[in-house]
């Protein structure tokens, strides 16, 4: 059973992570737009994981005899300055996220709600793997600087991530 803080806060992280799911999409479509395969290629993909993000909390918000609700997404920036614009907008996006990740935490100990912290230290070590991988992004961004063919590289960079990922993937024994 949830208290009413606790339902309240992980209805409010479904919301968020539904807004990220339709954030990096835009940002996908985008970058699809502008001939950046490798960014829109990274960039659906975690669409889809803040989908799985958004998913998991509806289940367990559902299954602890809670009410998960389904938000009105509103609608994300569609174009971008440069691609270093749409990655600061990335970290930042995940910074906040941590923020509010880490609220819950410290909500589940005033709540004494041992169950939900379990289940939110899955988003605490996420979080800390995808700020890594977009502080990485942009340090690679950096040292690539803004030469005529940066965007190239850029892409070309985001899309070694990819393979990594995929590689990554494969490798995880079935569930
Ligand atoms: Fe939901 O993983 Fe980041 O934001």
């Amino acid at each position: 059973m949830l208290s009413t803080k606790i339902e309240k806060a992980l209805n409010a992280q479904i919301a968020m992570e539904g807004y990220a799911s339709m954030n990096y999409l835009s940002m996908a479509s985008w970058c699809d737009q502008e001939g950046m395969e490798g960014c829109a290629r990274f960039l659906y993909r975690q669409s889809e994981e803040e989908r799985e993000h958004m998913m998991r909390l509806v289940h367990y918000v559902n299954e602890a005899d809670g009410k998960a609700l389904i938000p009105a997404i509103k609608k994300p920036q569609m174009t971008y300055k440069s691609v270093q614009a749409l990655f600061n907008a990335v970290y930042k996006s995940e910074q906040k996220v941590t923020a509010a990740i880490n609220e819950i935490v410290a909500l589940c100990y005033t709540e004494k709600d041992h169950a939900t912290l379990n289940f939110m230290q899955w988003y605490v070590e996420e979080q800390r793997e995808e700020e890594a991988m977009v502080r990485g992004i942009l340090d690679r961004i950096k040292l690539i600087g803004g030469g005529p063919q940066s965007l190239y590289y850029v892409d070309k960079e985001v899309d070694k991530i990819n393979k990594q990922l995929a590689a990554a993937e494969a490798a995880e024994p079935e569930a």
